[in-house]
């Protein structure tokens, strides 16, 4: 006789385990959760004899995992929608980051807001994801540029996490840009150096990223970033190749980084490395999308290396200003040519495993934690096809075998 906490039945499953025979989907089942992990899935009529404290009808919902959001950047102060007006009248990204708008101005935002300030703009950002289905969210820091702003960004971040409406994982994102009138040496000193000790000491960050880019950090600079990450005993991963080709989803791979991000201009190269390293390719719609780029990332050759892909929405004021993971998975199947069922991958399994967390979240099986999500729909595909209609698709969300509570999140 196995005891449940919780049972739901009348539920369709998508597992996401890859290489399952009929991708995962198990019509007509039955998932029973026990402190908090998955304790039985399967078909209904295979259920053996159980009891459960309480028994949920999924009236023929589907029930996945719940959706992982592995790059964002949530916590920031300000906004940049004059860049966009500018962006449209033609004055690209990288220009406006030379004048010193784009990064630096959300510096100056987040700069100038209080920790409660940060906190609550991020939480508002937060319920539309959460309204979607997440239930794990990576959120960087690396609009502080100085200890004590990004010190209060990942405080922020954690706090979002410490509320148990959604897990958060952290990166310290130092290395997103040069702050103003400081020597490049002495600000990789710095990152390198007290901010990474500041941060480590405090236990905010769970990995350290960094963005490796012509107008960011070359190539030796993000080097010695991760070194000093490794140094610490922190996982790496990297804005790599997002506007032009400098081999930095090979540096990464070349330090074992859980994840490339953007990706686009990765080469051949690049992209056997990141499979032999085990490096997820984290693809990035929102930014392509909003920044009209031309270049996709290359879909076919990450397939044919067996490189995992993870989608995200990558939540920031200047290149993504998105908050919908449905929408992201929309884009990268319309934009980039996933299949629905790659996209879904994408946010569930490949993004936990960006994270680091496979073991533990983003498939359907025994022994994982019972973070799920409940959705009226006819089948999954239909989660990629909807565009700005999440909320109303979403039935419940569970985090840690827990209906969580709606009217809290906003969700109602
Ligand atoms: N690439 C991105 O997509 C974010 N950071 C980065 O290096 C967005 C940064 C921004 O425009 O604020
Ligand atoms: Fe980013």
């Amino acid at each position: 006789m196995i005891r449940f906490d919780r049972i739901w039945v009348n539920v369709q499953l998508a597992t996401m385990v890859t290489g399952a025979t009929d991708r995962g989907e198990i019509r007509d089942g039955a998932l029973g959760v026990c402190d908090g992990k998955i304790a039985w899935i399967g078909p209904r009529a295979e259920l053996p004899e159980s009891v459960a404290a309480e028994t949920r009808d999924g009236a023929g919902g589907w029930l996945l995992p719940g959706l992982i959001d592995c790059h964002t950047h949530l916590v920031f102060g300000g906004d940049r929608c004059g860049e966009f007006e500018e962006r449209l009248e033609g004055v690209p990204y990288a220009e406006i980051a030379r004048r010193g708008g784009g990064i630096r101005r959300s510096v100056e935002g987040t700069r100038a807001a209080s920790p409660e300030q940060l906190h609550r703009s991020a939480e508002q950002r937060l319920r539309r994801l959460i309204g979607e289905g997440v239930t794990t969210v990576e959120i960087k820091s690396g609009y502080g540029l100085e200890t004590e702003t990004e010190l209060r960004m990942l405080r922020a971040a954690r706090k979002l996490g410490a509320e148990g409406f959604v897990s958060v994982v952290t990166s310290f994102l130092g290395a997103h840009a040069f702050p103003a009138g400081m020597d490049r040496d002495a600000y990789v000193d710095l990152v390198c150096g007290p901010m990474l000790d500041a941060v480590a000491a405090e236990g905010l960050a769970d990995a350290v990223d960094a963005f490796c880019e012509t107008i960011a950090f070359s190539p030796a600079e993000t080097e010695r970033v991760f070194q000093a990450a490794r140094a610490k005993g922190l996982p790496v991963k990297l804005h790599a190749d997002q506007i032009s080709d400098s081999g930095a989803a090979a540096l990464a791979a070349r330090h074992g980084a859980l994840s490339c991000d953007h990706v686009e201009y990765t080469g051949e190269d690049g992209v056997r490395a990141m499979a032999e390293a085990g490096s997820v390719a984290v693809l990035l719609p929102g930014a392509f999308y909003m920044l009209r780029e031309k270049q996709k990332p290359p879909v076919e050759l990450f397939r044919r290396h067996g490189v995992p892909m993870a989608v995200a929405t990558d939540a920031n004021p200047g290149s993504s200003p998105l908050l919908s993971p449905l929408l992201a998975m929309n884009m990268a199947c319309v934009l980039f040519g996933l299949t629905p069922y790659e996209a879904l991958l994408g946010m569930t399994a490949h993004a936990a495993r960006a994270l680091g967390l496979a073991a533990d979240r983003g498939t359907l099986e025994v022994g994982k934690r019972a973070d799920l999500s409940l959705w009226r729909i006819g089948r999954p595909a239909e989660l990629c096809y909807w565009m700005g209609y999440g909320g109303g698709l979403l039935v419940e969300r569970v985090i840690g075998g827990k209906p969580s509570t709606p009217a809290r999140v906003g969700l109602v």
